[in-house]
């Protein structure tokens, strides 16, 4: 970075920070990952320069010769990836390919079925401060006593509610969602049927966990989390949908759901795609695509088992009693901590977490009474499940000392000798 130092020290001294941060903490927030060198190269690269409204070969601006080949590559790559019929790799997030997708199904003020934001679900499922409670009539689902979708409060709500769109998926839900049954429900009451699936992507991609191509009529997804690639987002349409009829539009054309989400995103929501962002995402496919990605993938889940058993070992309340995936949630009410206390006591002895509502939480979110804890990021600097057992012992450590910075502190020195070992950027 001779470049930045020379010309803004202010910001290269930032990240010089972010760098020995992100070496010298445990980095357990769920949504985390580290891309590769490959793909930090293609993101920092000329490409950031180029204007490509449209799409490949059909673009509004001349030169694009090159950055067509780059989204050309993510397009197919994704779509052997998650065995896609049509992939659009330009949404500038999830929040977007969210937006850009449920515009695809249905119309302003319809009603929606999410999941409730406090028992898992997103922003972007209905919550009222998001676009997506204000634009839609929102309805919410959640989960029984045990933590698992209560599907038979599933088929109620759909059944006396009617909705025309059913949104599946969740930041904070750690087991394996029955698509299956969503689209039998759905199928019931007349529902378009819609998976987000920005957390479990790299799962599903590795075969891991079950995918909601087959029964979805759209599936969204980030590509950052545990696919590992690129902050961004991405729309997927599995065969039966792209074949499928497709959707009448105002003037009475059919349109294939393919053309209805290309035409949302851009021009609809987005202007000028960022194309060495879709490079970078093309980069990360191709390594999604490798035999060792699964490997990772594996290891992500034993990781996030292993560290589920030592805290329920060490008497903490995982919800649901364990995880399928690559992440859990921890009820901190047995422990008479808040969210935002273990967060913070955390943060100081260098283990990162986000602070989180739990099922049938009696505090608000800016405090709430959990942790979610995820694997991705440790696993991809090779942490193993002999890690996961020293890591539960030091948050533990920690959440039964809240308020001494004694501890804090010595944890912290024993978190840097664990990093050192697994060193991530050199
Ligand atoms: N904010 C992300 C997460 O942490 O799950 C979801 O968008």
């Amino acid at each position: 970075m001779s470049h930045l130092e020379k010309s803004d020290p202010d910001i290269y001294n930032a990240i010089k920070n972010e760098i020995e941060r992100q070496n010298f903490k445990l980095e357990l927030i769920a949504s985390e990952n580290f891309v590769s060198v490959a793909v930090l190269e293609a993101m920092g690269q000329v490409m950031t320069n180029k204007y490509a409204e449209g799409y490949p070969a059909k673009r509004y601006y001349g030169g694009c010769e090159f950055v067509d080949v780059a989204e050309e590559l993510a397009r197919e790559r994704a779509k052997t990836l998650f065995k896609a019929e049509h992939a659009n790799v330009q949404p500038h997030s999830g929040s977007q390919a969210n937006m850009a997708a449920y515009f695809s199904l249905i119309h302003f003020g319809d009603k929606v079925m999410g999941m409730d934001l406090s028992h898992g679900g997103h922003l972007t499922h209905g919550s009222p401060v998001n676009f997506s409670g204000r634009f839609f009539d929102m309805v919410f689902y959640g989960v029984t006593k045990a933590g698992y979708i209560d599907m038979t409060q599933v088929e109620d709500i759909a059944r006396r509610e009617k909705p025309k769109l059913i949104i599946t998926g969740a930041s904070a839900y750690a087991r394996e969602i029955d698509f299956a049954a969503f689209r039998q429900i759905a199928d019931k009451v007349g529902a378009k049927l819609l998976a987000d699936i920005a957390h479990p992507a790299g799962l599903i991609a590795a075969g891991l966990v079950k995918s909601p191509l087959p029964f979805c009529h759209l599936v969204t997804t980030t590509t950052h989390k545990t696919l590992r690639g690129p902050r961004g987002g991405m729309v997927l349409i599995g065969a039966d949908s792209e074949n499928d009829m497709g959707i009448k539009t105002p003037k009475g054309r059919l349109k294939k759901y393919s053309e209805l989400v290309d035409s949302n995103v851009f021009p609809g929501f987005q202007g000028g795609p960022l194309m060495h962002v879709i490079a970078a995402k093309a980069v990360s496919f191709n390594e999604a695509l490798q035999p060792d990605f699964i490997v990772y993938q594996k290891q992500v889940i034993r990781n996030a088992q292993a560290l589920a058993d030592s805290l329920m070992k060490r008497g903490y309340h995982v919800v649901s009693g364990g995880t399928d995936t690559h992440l859990m949630l921890v009820d901190l009410r047995t422990h008479d901590l808040t969210g935002k206390v273990a967060e913070q006591a955390l943060e100081n002895a260098g283990i990162t977490v986000n602070k989180n509502m739990v099922p049938f939480d009696d505090q608000s979110p800016f405090v709430t009474s959990g942790i979610r804890l995820g694997t991705p990021a440790l696993t991809t600097r090779g942490m193993k499940e002999g890690e996961m057992e020293i890591i539960a012992t030091l948050i533990d450590n920690v959440l039964r000392n809240s308020s001494s910075e004694t501890t804090q502190k010595k944890v912290y020195g024993q978190v840097k000798e664990l990093c050192a070992r697994f060193p991530l950027y050199e």
